[in-house]
């Protein structure tokens, strides 16, 4: 049994998927997951997080679900007037093909393709397309085809908030041997342990990780399985108490609730991707 049904919040979209592994929300606008509950999550709490403050007018991104990244990652290198985190997440996505899969897991493709007016911000051509697979795990693959006639420089990243039970108490692991840069503290160094403890605000950039990640959330009972392919980055991110007052669409007390593990390509991990050519980045979740 698998149904997709749409709606709309706001401005917005919504489009429901339920099947038999699981239940998930989408929104074209910025082709961002809001929501993905597995069947077998004994108390069916979502994986995802979205603030209830979060915006849904068109003219901002949903706080939360996995907003897409790209083509920069972070603040625009040169022009700071440039929407942070790229232009793709507050745009429209189209719906190109949902169909049920033989396992029974539902795929929805999106696309958006470069335009006169995203050449001005961004002068290449470009198709990019997620492919998402709706199953016991939710999977997102993120092809960016280069249809310039120059190599074009990108760095991109799912920027994936996740609901935890407390940011302050969940652990992250598989992180060891990366390059850490804390960008509150400005520092750069190796980090070597294999659980990162947390302690908002931390906004650091794990760089050389290109392996899995797991959030081990013992107030919820479940641990998160962050698989990854073609990413060399992961950001962790949680604002706390006194960062998450400058987020109006982020209620003061709710910074505990959720944590940002981000898979993707940032800072010095940059992607060339040569005229005509093709790259993809993808991600797993799974509940373990
Ligand atoms: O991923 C970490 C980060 O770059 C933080 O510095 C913070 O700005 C967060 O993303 C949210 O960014 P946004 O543009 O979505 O408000």
């Amino acid at each position: 049994m698998s149904s997709v049904s749409f709606d709309v919040q706001g401005a917005l979209s919504i489009i429901t998927v339920e099947n038999a592994f699981a239940m998930a929300k989408i929104t074209p606008y910025g082709a961002c997951v809001l929501s993905f509950i597995p069947k077998k999550e004994k108390n069916r709490s979502d994986l995802l997080w979205v603030s209830p403050s979060a915006i849904y007018n068109g003219k901002k991104p949903v706080r939360g679900g996995i907003p897409i990244c790209w083509p920069w990652f972070g603040k625009h290198s040169v022009d700071s007037t440039l929407p942070a985190h790229g232009f793709v997440r507050n745009r429209v996505w189209q719906l190109g093909r949902v169909n049920t899969l033989e396992n029974g897991a539902t795929e929805l493709i999106f696309s958006i393709e470069s335009s006169e007016e995203t050449m001005k911000i961004w002068p290449y051509r470009f198709r990019l397309e997620v492919i998402m697979t709706i199953g016991d795990t939710l999977s997102l693959c993120l092809t960016t085809t280069n249809l310039s006639d120059q190599e074009m420089q990108l760095t991109e990243a799912f920027h994936s908030y996740f609901n935890v039970s407390h940011s302050g108490e969940v652990v992250v692991s598989g992180l060891e041997n990366s390059l850490q840069v804390d960008t509150l503290s400005g520092v750069t160094k190796p980090f070597q342990a294999q659980k990162l403890f947390l302690s908002p605000p931390i906004d650091s950039v794990f760089l050389n990780h290109s392996s899995d990640a797991i959030i081990e959330d013992v107030g919820f009972s479940r641990c998160i399985l962050i698989r990854k392919q073609d990413s060399m980055s992961t950001v962790v991110w949680n604002p706390g108490s006194e960062i998450v007052k400058g987020f109006s669409d982020i209620p003061n007390e709710a910074w505990p609730r959720f944590l940002c593990v981000e898979s993707g390509n940032v800072f010095d991990d940059v992607i060339n991707v040569k005229a005509g050519d093709v790259h993809r980045l993808k991600i797993r979740l799974q509940m373990v």
